[in-house]
C-alpha cells in the first residue's frame, strides 16, 4: 500500500494505482475527458492535469502512478488555468462553427465534452474553429465518423484495441497533428472491422457514432436493462426506447460482457422486435382455401385443444410431441414442458440442444456428473491462464464477446492451440493450429492422452484421488500413437506431441469447445474425449481450467435445465427415478411416465411411421435448420396436426395447421441462463404488436382447454414454482435477481437456497458424480465419407453477422447489407481442378439434395474439404446434410457429409 495526500487528505492505495484512482478513493473529483477505465489512458486531452509537490510540470492524473508520500493538488489556480486551456484547445479542435454546432449533433445532451466544459466553466474555444469541413465517413451500415467533431482523444482507438481487441482503428501522425484512421469510408469492407460499435460507445462526442443515434436525443428516451437475445454469452444491454419504440441499445457492465457487445447484440437485437413482418394474430388453415387465414384466439386455441385431445384419445398421449424454444425464457420453457407432461401426458418434449449441445449434456454428465460449462468466461480468459485449447469452436463469429476476451488473453501472453479443420480467424493468432480432418476429434484426443501418458505429463495424484477407470482408458489409448493419429487426423505427429506438452504442462489451461466436437454421429464420444484430456492432467475443479462447451442459443442452457428434454424433468431430475416422479406428481397432480420420450430428431421419423401425429413447435424452424430438409418435410407432411408458436411466419410455420403469435424477449419478463449457467433477467421494454400474446399465456390456455387446471401465473411466480421443485434452482427468484445484492451479476446454478451465492466453478474438490469417469471410446469414422461419386467432405457452420435461420437477424437491413446470401468455401486446388472461379456460381450435390450457391475460393479449408454456412435460404446447406444421428443422444452429423461440386 502507498500513502499519499490528495488536496491535503491522506489516502492509502495499492501500488500501481493512478493519481486519478487515488483521488477517487479520497472522494476528490478530477474531471477527465479522454480517459476511459480499462480502455484508454493516453492522457492526450490533459483535462485531468494536477500538481504534484516537487515536480516542475503538471502531470496527467489518469496515467501517473502514485508514489509514497506524494502530495497532489487538484484545485490550485495553476491546475484550473491549465485545465481550462486544455479544454479550450480541445473545443477548438472540435470545430464548432456556423455549419457545425451542438444542436445538429447526435450526441447533444449526452456529450461528455459538453459535460466537462460545463463542469470546468469553459464556453468558448481557445482558437477560432477551422472553417474547412472534412468529409464525414459513413460507408459502414451502422457507424459514421465525423472528423470535424473529433477531439483526438483516442478513446475509440483504445476501445477497438484493448476492448474489442480488433485493432482496426489507429491514431496516426500527420506532421505535428494526430489523426484518427477510422475505416468507415466507402471501402470499409476491406478492413477487419466487425461493426461491433465498441468504438462508438467509447467516443465522448458525436464524432464516432452509430448512425441511428441521430434519430433521438438523450432526454427523450428511457432504458430497460435486459439480456441479449442471440448467443449464449449472455451480454447485458439496455434497450433504449422512445415513444414505445426501441431506437438503440447500450452495453451494460454484465459479468460476461463487461461493457462489450458484438454487432448482433448492438445492432441486430431490436429491428426484428418491431418488424412489420411480425405475426400479430393467430392463423388457422382454412378447410376451404387450404390457406392460413386470420382467426380469433378462441377459435385457434379451441381447435388446438380439440385436435390434440382427439389424437391423445385415439392414439395415446405419446402420439403427441412438443419442441421448446431455446431463444425464449426459462419460464416459457418450463411451462411448455409442463404442458407436454401434464396436458399432453407425454415425455416427448425436447429443444434445439438435440441438434447442438445434446452431446455435451450427455457426455459431460457421464464423465463429470453435470452437463454444463465448468468455469466462467472471465475465469478461462483471465490473465492467469497459460494455455487455451479451442476445439471445434469459432468464438470470434459465434460467441464474439467471448472471442474478444480470448483475443485479449492471447495478446496478454496465453498460448493458443486451435483444433479446427478451417482457418478460423483465431488460427492466425494460434501457437499451434491442428487443421484436422472433420470427424476425427476422438482420435485426436486419444492421441493427446497417449502422449501425456507416454511422456509422464499426467497428474497421477488427481487421477488416483478423483477419477475412475484410468487403467482401462490408458490401455485403450496405448494404440493411439502420434503417428497413427496423425494419419487419421491428417495432421503432423510432432504438432500433436507439441500440443499435448503445451496443454499438459500449463498451470491453468481451459478446453473451450463447441459444435465441431458435438455435431457428429460420435458427438457424445467426442465430448467425453474432451473430459479425458482434462482428467488425465488434473485440469478440472480449478480456476482457469475445465471443460467448457460454449452453449449456442441465448437460453439453450436454460431450455435443458428446465426439463424440455425427454428423459429429464427440471434440473436434470430423471423421469425414470420414482422419487423424482412422486415429487412432481404430487406438485402437478398428474401421473408422469417413467419411460423417456422421443428425441426431437426421432420425431419426424416417428411421424413418417405414423406413431407421432400431433406436434407443437414453439420457436424453432426445422424446415430450415434440421438436417436433410426433404426428410423433415416428409415428416411434417405426415403429421395429422401441426401447431407453430413463433414471432414470424417461418418456413416451418407455413406448413402448420395453426400458427400462434408469441411475443419476443423485449416484450416479456423472465430469465435466460447463459453458457456459464448464469441466470440473468430479461425485462419488458415495449408492448407486443397486434394481438400477439405471451407464450406462457398460450400454453396455460391450451392446458386448461385440454382439461388441466393450470393457473395463470406471472413469470416471477413460475420461477418460484421452478425453484420449489428443482434443488439446483432453489435459491433463484426474480426478487433475488433484482435485489441490489445480485443485480448485475445474476446467479450461477447450482444455487441451492436463498443464501447460497451460486456456483462459479464446478467440480471443486469433488465431481458432481463423485469420481470423474474416463471414457474408453475409440475413434469411429463419420457416417458418410467421401467416395468416387461424392468426393468432397462438406462441413457447415456459422458466420458473425447472421444467426441460425435468420428469423431475427434478417430484419436488420445493415446486417443484410454486409452479407445476405449463401456461399461455399472451396480449397483453391479443388477449385482449379473443377474449373471453379472465386465468386462463380456452383452446384453442390449430396445424396439428399442439390443447391446452387456462390463459390469462395481460398485456402481456408484443406483440399478435399468444403465449408458452408446454413443461414441463407437461397442455398440452404440443410438440403445436403445427413441425418445420421449420434448413437447416444441423437444429435445430427451436421459437420460431415459427402458432396460433389460442379460449375453451375
Ligand atoms: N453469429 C452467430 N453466432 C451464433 C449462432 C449463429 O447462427 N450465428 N448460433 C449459435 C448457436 S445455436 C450455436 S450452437 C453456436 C455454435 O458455435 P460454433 O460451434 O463455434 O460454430 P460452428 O461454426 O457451427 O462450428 C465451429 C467450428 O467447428 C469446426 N469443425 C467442424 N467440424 C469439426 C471437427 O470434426 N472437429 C473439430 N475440431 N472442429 C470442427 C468448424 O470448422 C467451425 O470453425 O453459435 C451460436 N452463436
Ligand atoms: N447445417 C447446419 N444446420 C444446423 C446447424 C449447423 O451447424 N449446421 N446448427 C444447428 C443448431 S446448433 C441449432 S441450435 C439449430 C437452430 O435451429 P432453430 O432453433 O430452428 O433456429 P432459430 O433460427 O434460432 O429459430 C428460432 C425461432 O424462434 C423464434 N423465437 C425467438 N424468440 C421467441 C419467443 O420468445 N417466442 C416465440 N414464440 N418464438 C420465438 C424465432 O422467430 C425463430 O423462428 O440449427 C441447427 N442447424
Ligand atoms: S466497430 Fe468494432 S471493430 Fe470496427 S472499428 Fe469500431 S471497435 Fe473496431
Ligand atoms: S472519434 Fe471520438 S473517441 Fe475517437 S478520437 Fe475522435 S473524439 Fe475521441
Ligand atoms: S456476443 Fe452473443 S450475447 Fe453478446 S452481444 Fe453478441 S450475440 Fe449478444
Ligand atoms: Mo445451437
Amino acid at each position: 500500500m502507498i500513502t499519499l495526500t490528495v488536496d491535503g487528505s491522506p489516502v492509502s492505495v495499492p501500488a500501481g494505482t493512478t493519481i486519478l484512482g487515488a483521488a477517487r478513493r479520497a472522494g476528490v473529483r478530477i474531471p477527465t475527458l479522454c480517459f476511459l477505465k480499462g480502455v484508454s489512458d493516453v492522457g492526450s486531452c490533459r483535462v485531468c492535469s494536477v500538481e504534484v509537490a516537487g515536480r516542475p510540470g503538471l502531470v496527467t492524473a489518469c496515467n501517473t502512478p502514485v508514489e509514497q508520500g506524494m502530495q497532489v493538488s487538484t484545485g490550485t489556480q495553476r491546475v484550473v488555468d491549465a485545465r481550462r486551456a486544455a479544454l479550450g484547445l480541445t473545443l477548438s479542435a472540435h470545430g464548432l462553427n456556423s455549419t457545425n454546432f451542438c444542436f445538429s449533433c447526435a450526441r447533444n445532451g449526452s456529450c461528455e465534452l459538453q459535460d466537462v466544459c460545463r463542469e470546468v466553466g469553459v464556453t468558448e474555444p481557445l482558437l477560432p474553429a477551422e472553417p474547412k469541413r472534412k468529409p464525414v465517413l459513413d460507408g459502414n451500415p451502422f457507424l459514421a465518423y465525423d472528423p470535424n467533431l473529433c477531439i483526438l482523444c483516442q478513446r475509440c482507438v483504445g476501445a477497438c484495441n484493448s476492448f474489442a481487441r480488433n485493432h482496426t482503428l489507429k491514431a496516426a501522425k500527420r506532421g505535428l497533428r494526430t489523426t484518427i484512421e477510422a475505416p468507415f469510408g466507402p471501402d470499409w469492407k476491406a478492413t477487419s472491422c466487425e461493426s461491433c460499435g465498441c468504438c462508438a460507445a467509447a467516443c465522448p462526442t458525436g464524432a464516432l457514432t452509430l448512425k441511428r443515434r441521430r434519430e433521438y436525443r438523450s432526454w427523450e428516451v428511457r432504458k430497460t436493462l435486459t439480456t441479449c437475445p442471440h448467443c449464449a454469452v449472455g451480454c447485458q444491454l439496455n434497450l433504449v426506447v422512445r415513444d414505445g419504440r426501441i431506437v438503440d441499445t447500450e452495453p451494460a457492465f454484465g459479468p460476461a460482457n463487461r461493457g462489450r457487445l458484438c454487432v448482433k447484440g448492438r445492432s441486430g437485437s431490436f429491428d426484428f422486435v418491431q418488424s412489420p413482418e411480425r405475426l400479430t394474430t393467430p392463423l388457422v388453415r382454412s378447410s376451404e382455401t387450404g390457406q392460413l387465414e386470420p382467426a380469433t384466439w378462441d377459435e385457434a386455441l379451441d381447435l388446438v385443444a380439440r385436435r390434440f385431445s382427439e389424437i391423445k384419445r385415439d392414439f395415446g398421449p405419446d402420439a403427441l410431441a412438443a419442441f421448446a424454444c431455446s431463444r425464449s425464457t426459462n419460464e416459457d420453457v418450463y411451462l411448455l414442458q409442463k404442458m407436454a407432461r401434464c396436458a399432453f401426458g407425454t415425455n416427448n418434449v425436447d429443444n434445439c440442444a438435440r441438434v447442438c449441445h445434446g452431446p455435451s449434456v450427455a457426455g459431460l454428465a457421464a464423465t463429470l456428473g453435470s452437463g454444463a460449462m465448468t468455469n466462467p468466461i472471465a475465469d478461462i480468459t483471465s490473465p492467469d491462464v497459460d494455455v487455451i485449447m479451442l476445439v471445434g469452436s469459432n468464438p470470434e463469429e459465434a460467441h464474439p464477446v467471448a472471442g474478444m476476451q480470448i483475443r485479449a488473453a492471447v495478446e496478454r501472453g496465453a498460448k493458443l492451440i486451435v483444433v479446427d479443420p478451417r482457418d478460423i480467424g483465431l488460427a492466425a493468432q494460434a501457437d499451434l493450429h491442428l487443421k484436422l480432418r472433420p470427424g476425427t476429434n476422438v482420435a485426436f484426443s486419444n492421441g493427446m492422452c497417449h502422449v501425456m501418458i507416454e511422456e509422464g505429463l499426467l497428474d497421477r495424484e488427481f487421477i488416483d484421488s478423483r477419477t475412475e477407470g484410468f487403467e482401462e482408458f490408458a490401455a485403450m489409448v496405448a494404440d493411439y500413437t502420434p503417428e497413427r493419429v496423425a494419419e487419421i487426423c491428417r495432421i503432423s505427429a510432432d504438432d500433436l506431441r507439441a500440443a499435448a506438452r503445451l496443454y499438459a504442462t500449463a498451470r491453468q489451461a481451459p478446453i473451450i469447445y463447441c459444435l465441431g466436437v458435438t455435431e457428429h454421429s460420435t458427438g457424445t464420444e467426442g465430448v467425453m474425449s474432451m473430459s479425458n484430456m482434462a482428467l488425465t492432467c488434473g485440469k478440472l475443479g480449478r480456476p482457469g481450467c475445465g471443460v467448457n462447451p460454449l452453449r449456442g442459443q441465448n437460453n439453450v442452457q436454460g431450455a435443458c435445465d428446465m426439463g424440455a428434454t425427454p428423459a429429464d424433468l427440471p434440473g436434470y431430475q430423471k423421469v425414470a427415478d420414482p422419487e423424482v416422479r412422486a415429487k412432481f406428481e404430487a406438485a402437478w397432480g398428474v401421473k408422469i411416465k417413467p419411460e423417456p420420450g422421443l428425441f426431437a430428431t426421432q420425431v419426424f421419423h416417428a411421424a413418417v411411421e405414423g406413431t407421432v401425429r400431433g406436434l407443437f413447435i414453439f420457436g424453432e424452424d426445422q424446415v430450415r435448420t434440421d438436417p436433410d430438409i426433404s426428410h423433415v418435410i416428409r415428416g411434417i407432411e405426415a403429421l395429422d396436426f401441426l401447431v407453430v408458436d413463433d414471432l414470424f411466419l417461418t418456413e416451418t410455420a407455413a406448413y402448420a395447421d395453426v400458427v400462434l403469435p408469441g411475443i419476443s424477449y423485449a416484450e416479456k419478463e423472465g430469465t435466460f441462463t447463459n453458457t456459464e449457467r448464469r441466470v440473468q433477467r430479461v425485462r419488458r421494454a415495449v408492448a407486443s404488436p397486434g394481438d400477439a400474446r405471451p407464450d406462457t399465456w398460450i400454453f396455460a390456455e391450451i392446458m386448461r382447454r385440454m382439461g388441466y387446471a393450470q393457473p395463470d401465473l406471472t413469470p416471477a411466480e413460475i420461477m418460484d414454482e421452478i425453484a420449489s421443485l428443482t434443488p439446483s434452482f432453489a435459491g433463484i427468484s426474480h426478487a433475488r435477481l433484482d435485489s441490489p445484492e445480485v443485480a448485475g451479476r445474476g446467479l450461477q446454478w447450482p444455487c441451492t437456497g436463498p443464501d447460497h451465492p451460486g456456483t462459479p466453478i464446478m467440480h471443486v474438490g469433488k465431481f458432481t458424480r463423485g469420481r470423474g469417469a474416463f471414457s474408453t471410446a475409440t475413434y469411429k469414422p463419420a457416417a458418410e465419407l467421401p467416395d468416387a461419386e461424392y468426393p468432397l467432405m462438406l462441413t457447415t457452420g456459422r458466420i458473425l453477422y447472421h444467426y441460425n435461420a435468420c428469423a431475427m437477424t434478417s430484419r436488420t437491413d445493415g446486417l443484410n447489407e454486409i452479407v445476405s446470401s449463401s456461399f461455399v468455401e472451396v480449397n483453391a486446388a479443388d477449385a482449379a481442378s473443377l474449373g471453379i472461379d472465386d465468386g462463380g456460381r456452383v452446384r453442390v450435390e449430396s445424396r439428399r439434395g442439390s443447391i446452387v450457391t456462390t463459390a469462395r475460393v481460398s485456402g481456408k479449408t484443406n483440399p478435399g474439404e468444403a465449408w458452408m454456412p446454413f443461414h441463407f435460404q437461397d442455398g440452404n446447406a440443410n438440403w445436403l446434410t445427413i441425418d445420421s444421428l449420434d448413437s447416444i443422444c441423437a444429435c445430427p452429423e451436421y459437420k460431415v457429409c459427402a458432396v460433389r461440386l460442379s460449375k453451375a
